[in-house]
C-alpha cells in the first residue's frame, strides 16, 4: 500500500444530503485534471494556491456543466498530505459527489484507500504515525473530554514526550557505545555508577507513567459496558430503556438474546459502550450456548460490568455464580422489575448483595431511572477507571510499545548491575529505542501500518 505518486481521489465528506460536499484529490499532476475540468467564472491566467475560485465543473465528455463550484488548488508542501491538493466544494448529495469523483477518476485519479491522505501526510513526513492515530481518534471521540485528548495528540504534544525519552535513551547508549569503543579510558561517561538510577528516573518512570495514563483511553473510546444477568431479568428491556429507542428485542421467553448487541451513549457526561449480552444459564442450546460464551469474552474484556437481578424471583445460585464471576471488576448491581411485588430475598444468599452498590429500578416503567444513571456515574468514576490527569491518552498499540520498551530497559539496568559487557548492555538499550521508534513510526512494521490506516474512513 506504500508511497506512490498516484493521484488518489475521495468524496470526503459524509455521504448523505447536505449543504456542502467536498471532492479532493492529491498527488503531482492534479492541478493539470483540475484546469481540464473547471471552467472559473472569471478568466484566470494562473491560479494561486489556498483561494477560492467560483466557477463550473464540467463533465470532459458532454462538455455540460455538473454543478456550480468553488475550487481551491493547494501547492505542495503547505497541505495536508505535502503534496498537490485539490478540493472541490459542491452542492452535496450521493449522485453529484460519485459523479464528480467520477469525472475525476475519468481524467487519471485512481480512488483513494482508507486513510490514504493521512498516510501521505505521514510518508512524507509532515506528521508522526501517534499524530496519524490522534486524527482517527478525533474524528470517532465519544466525549469532550476525550476531544481534547486527542487534538493534543493531533498537535504532536505525545509524540514530543516519545522524542524526549528518545533522546535519553540516545544518550545513554552513546555512553554505552563510547564505553565498547575505548574500554580503557572510562569513556563510557560513569555509565557503570550512575547508568541503572539514569535509566530509572529518566526512561523506566516516566514511561510507566505514560503506560498508567493510557487509562485515559475511556474518554475517547467509551467505557466498555457489559449489562449481564440470568435471562430473562430484563437485561434488553433496561439497555432500550438507557437507549430510549427499541434497539434489542425484548419478550418474556427465556433466551431471546443471544448475540451482543452493542450501542454508544453518554450517561451524565461519560462515554459508554454498552453490551446486552445473552443471558447466563445452564442447559441453553447449541446456539444460547455460543452466545453465553460470547457473554463471557465481553465480560472478561468489561472495564464495568452491570449485573440485572430479577427482585421479582427469589435469589437464584444462578445470579450469584455471576455476581462471583464478575467480583474482580467494577460492577453495579441492578435489581429490576420493582414494579412486581418483591421475592429477591426469599432466596439463598442474599447476604452477598451487600457487598456490591446496588439501585433498584423498573426498566418497563422508567422507574429509578436517573438514580439509575448517577449510579453509573459514580461507580465508573469511583472505580478509577481514569484515575489519571494525563495530557495523553496513548492507545493499546502504544501501551504495547512502552511496555516493551521498559522491560528492554529494565534489563539493561540488570545487565550494567550484573557487570556485563558493554555490548550486551548497548543491545538491550537499543531494543527499547527500537520499541520506541514503533510509536512515533520510524520502526513500524508495514503490516501494522497497514492495518492503522485501513481503520480510517474513505477520504481521510
Ligand atoms: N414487570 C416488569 N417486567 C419487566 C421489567 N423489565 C423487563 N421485564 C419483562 O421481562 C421479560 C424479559 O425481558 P428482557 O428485557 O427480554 O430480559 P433479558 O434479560 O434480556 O432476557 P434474555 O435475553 O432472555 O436473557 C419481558 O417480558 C419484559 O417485558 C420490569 O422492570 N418490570
Ligand atoms: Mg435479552
Amino acid at each position: 500500500m506504500f508511497a506512490d505518486q498516484d493521484i488518489i481521489a475521495a468524496i470526503a465528506t459524509p455521504i448523505g444530503q447536505a449543504g456542502i460536499g467536498i471532492v479532493r484529490m492529491s498527488g503531482p499532476g492534479c492541478f493539470s485534471i483540475a484546469r481540464k475540468i473547471f471552467r472559473p467564472r472569471n478568466p484566470v491566467s494562473a491560479f494561486k494556491s489556498h483561494c477560492l475560485y467560483l466557477g463550473q465543473l464540467l463533465d470532459p465528455c458532454s462538455n455540460n456543466a455538473v454543478d456550480e463550484v468553488l475550487v481551491t488548488l493547494m501547492k505542495a508542501p503547505r497541505t495536508y498530505t505535502r503534496e498537490d491538493v485539490v478540493e472541490i466544494h459542491s452542492h452535496s448529495g450521493y449522485i453529484l459527489l460519485s459523479k464528480i469523483l467520477d469525472i475525476l477518476l475519468s481524467q487519471g485519479a485512481r480512488l483513494a484507500r482508507p486513510g490514504e491522505f493521512t498516510l501521505r501526510a505521514f510518508l512524507n513526513g509532515r506528521i508522526d504515525l501517534t499524530q496519524a492515530e490522534a486524527v482517527m481518534d478525533l474524528i470517532n471521540s465519544r466525549s469532550e473530554r476525550g476531544l481534547v485528548l486527542a487534538s493534543r495528540q493531533v498537535r504532536g504534544e505525545f509524540r514530543e514526550e516519545i522524542e524526549t525519552l528518545k533522546q535519553k535513551a540516545v544518550r545513554i547508549l552513546a555512553q554505552a557505545e563510547a564505553g565498547i569503543d575505548f574500554p580503557e579510558t572510562g569513556a563510557d561517561g560513569g555509565l557503570r555508577e550512575r547508568g541503572p538510577e539514569e535509566i530509572e528516573r529518566d526512561l523506566v518512570e516516566p514511561m510507566e507513567a505514560l503506560i498508567a495514563s493510557s487509562e485515559g483511553r475511556i474518554w475517547v473510546d467509551g467505557v466498555s459496558t457489559v449489562i449481564a444477568g440470568r435471562v430473562n431479568v430484563g437485561k434488553s428491556s433496561l439497555l432500550n430503556r438507557l437507549l430510549n429507542e427499541q434497539r434489542a428485542i425484548v419478550t418474556a421467553i427465556p433466551g431471546t438474546t443471544r448475540d451482543v448487541i452493542e450501542s454508544s451513549l453518554c450517561i451524565e457526561g461519560i462515554p459508554i459502550r454498552l453490551m446486552d449480552t445473552a443471558g447466563l444459564r445452564s442447559g441453553a442450546d447449541e446456539v444460547e450456548q455460543m452466545g453465553i460464551a460470547l457473554t463471557r469474552k465481553k465480560l472478561s474484556e468489561a472495564d464495568f460490568v452491570l449485573v440485572v437481578i430479577d427482585r421479582s424471583r427469589p435469589l437464584d445460585p444462578e445470579d450469584l455464580g455471576i455476581m462471583q464471576e464478575v467480583q474482580e471488576k467494577p460492577t453495579l448491581l441492578v435489581i429490576n422489575k420493582v414494579d412486581l411485588p418483591a421475592r429477591l430475598h426469599e432466596g439463598v444468599g442474599t447476604d452477598v448483595l451487600s457487598r456490591f452498590p446496588c439501585i433498584e429500578i423498573s426498566a418497563l416503567t422508567g422507574q429509578g431511572l436517573d438514580d439509575l444513571k448517577k449510579a453509573i456515574q459514580k461507580a465508573v468514576l469511583g472505580a478509577n477507571l481514569d484515575a489519571t490527569s494525563g495530557q495523553a491518552a496513548p492507545n493499546a498499540r502504544h501501551r504495547h510499545a512502552l511496555g516493551r520498551a521498559v522491560g528492554f530497559f529494565r534489563a539493561a539496568v540488570l545487565r550494567i548491575k550484573e557487570d556485563a559487557p558493554l555490548e550486551i548492555v548497548a543491545l538491550e538499550l537499543s531494543s527499547g529505542l527500537e520499541s520506541l521508534g514503533e510509536i512515533t513510526g520510524e520502526t513500524t512494521a508495514e503490516d501494522v501500518l497497514d492495518s492503522i490506516f485501513s481503520q480510517f474512513c474513505l477520504g481521510k
